[in-house]
């Protein structure tokens, strides 16, 4: 089982496409969610997960989970993303616990996922028939390629680039903000290959008007209305130029996991990741700024000047949020660990700082009184995370808190506790802290 569980999600599909679907989403009925989880077809499935056969598995009502898995307090696992942490089932958002997040690539198994609708279904998707198109009124020749066509015709680019939801740490802000309550694990930073944006909508000319760009994804509305869109967000011309901002197809070398936006993405790194469109198949250059879902209103805004907790912004007084905030992650030791005082402890962790480079990097084990300086590595391209180390001695037993605290080439710095409120609980990006318990 276990074996099993570590194949990704794509060989399983491969293999038994209706065995992976009911697995990770239970999709023939409905989304994954404890209450609404198999139908009859899946029980036999459910009994190799019991690990015994279900003898009255006939007279088990469709949509009843066991209670062999109903009643436990272990996390619901997504099929191929072992170990993150499920907020919501429909659409499926699932955060990464920082401890998992301690490679230099993040696997494609640790990436979070954030839907905001239902994404394709994966025996829909033909990568060697998809299409990208690029339109728009700001685009000279409106044009439209296939996958192979576009790795075939422009120059193929490989990049790590950190990915944070903007919604990142909303769920310590106070009141609190609705929507997905994302504690630390909202990022990642995986290597990408895929063409430059640039170089697509060079090929298909740019008018001089032209200011935003907008993605559309193959996903469809939670509601099932065809004619809603859950999401199309997009960049300034400025963003979408650079040579960063790629449109992927490979993940760490493999194919990009179905939620993840196979088979193709737009990567605009050090951006909130809702620019990062999934499952892409189109895009347009605007002579406006993109005015598609989730870019209007308070989404993905923040108020433009600031404002005292619990205030209502007006939608005028909203500033699109571009380049994420300086930030830093202790990914070793896990939170809670329990430490001998003779010995040193080795922390480390990731620190980024959206469109710029983290500059330095302090820890403390005293609440933020003393800070010593870690060690910090450059980022192995722009956009890319930075590792940082540091050891930590504790002068006497009892509990300690490690506390994590970037700076960034521009002098910003992490907050200690918590930055300026905002009514949809974006950007807080407060030091990451771990308790450590000395014996
Ligand atoms: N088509 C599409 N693109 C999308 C989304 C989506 O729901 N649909 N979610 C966005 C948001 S809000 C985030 S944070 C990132 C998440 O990327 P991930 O799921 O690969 O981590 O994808 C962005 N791109
Ligand atoms: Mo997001």
């Amino acid at each position: 089982m276990a074996k099993k569980i570590e194949r990704g999600i794509h060989e399983l599909y491969a293999e038994d496409p209706e065995k992976a679907d009911w697995l990770v989403w239970g999709r023939k009925t409905d989304p994954m969610t404890r209450r609404g989880f198999i139908k009859k077809s899946g029980l036999l499935v459910m009994g190799t997960i019991v690990g015994a056969n279900i003898p009255f598995a006939n007279n088990m009502p469709g949509g009843l989970i066991p209670a062999a898995f109903a009643q436990t307090d272990e996390p619901f696992q997504i099929l191929g993303k072992e170990g993150l942490i499920v907020l919501n089932d429909k659409p499926v958002n699932a955060e990464t616990p920082p401890h998992l997040l301690d490679d230099d690539i993040t696997p494609a198994n640790r990436f979070f996922i954030r839907n905001n609708g239902i994404p394709p279904s994966f025996e829909d998707i033909n990568p060697d028939t998809w299409t990208l198109e690029i339109a728009g009124e700001s685009c000279e020749n409106p044009l439209t390629f296939t996958l192979p066509e576009l790795k075939q015709k422009f120059e193929n680019v490989t990049l790590q680039l950190h990915l944070e939801c903007g919604g990142n740490g909303r769920s310590e802000y106070n009141p609190p903000a609705k929507g997905n309550q994302w504690s630390v694990g909202a990022v990642g930073c995986a290597q990408w290959t895929g063409v430059r944006l640039k170089d697509v909508l060079e090929f298909c000319g740019i008018k001089t008007d032209a200011v935003y760009i907008g993605y559309y994804g193959a996903d469809t509305h939670l509601s099932g209305d065809p004619t809603k869109i859950p999401i199309s967000r997009g960049v300034p011309m400025s963003k979408a130029l650079e040579n960063e901002t790629l449109i992927a197809w490979a993940m760490n070398g493999a194919d990009i996991p179905l939620h993840n936006g196979y088979p193709l993405r737009l990567l605009c790194g050090g951006w909130p990741a809702s620019a990062s469109g999934k499952w892409l198949k189109k895009i347009v250059v605007r002579n406006q700024v993109h005015d598609g879902t989730k870019m209007t209103g308070q989404a993905y805004r923040v108020p433009c000047e600031t404002v005292s907790a619990g205030t209502k912004v007006p939608d005028e007084e909203m500033c699109i949020i571009k380049s994420m905030p300086v930030k830093s992650i202790v990914t070793f030791p896990k939170s809670g660990i329990i430490h001998k005082q003779a010995k040193k402890l080795a922390v480390r962790g990731h620190a980024w700082a959206g469109d710029f480079e983290v500059t330095e990097l302090y820890v403390s084990n005293d609440f933020g009184v003393r800070w010593h300086k870690a060690e910090l590595k450059p980022p192995v391209n722009r956009l890319a995370w930075q590792h940082w180390q540091a050891t930590v001695e504790f002068p006497k037993t009892g509990y300690y808190e490690v506390w994590a605290k970037a700076i960034d080439s521009l002098g910003n710095s992490q907050p200690m506790v918590l930055p300026g409120w905002n009514p949809k609980g974006y950007l807080n990006n407060a030091c990451h802290r771990i308790a450590v318990q000395v014996v």
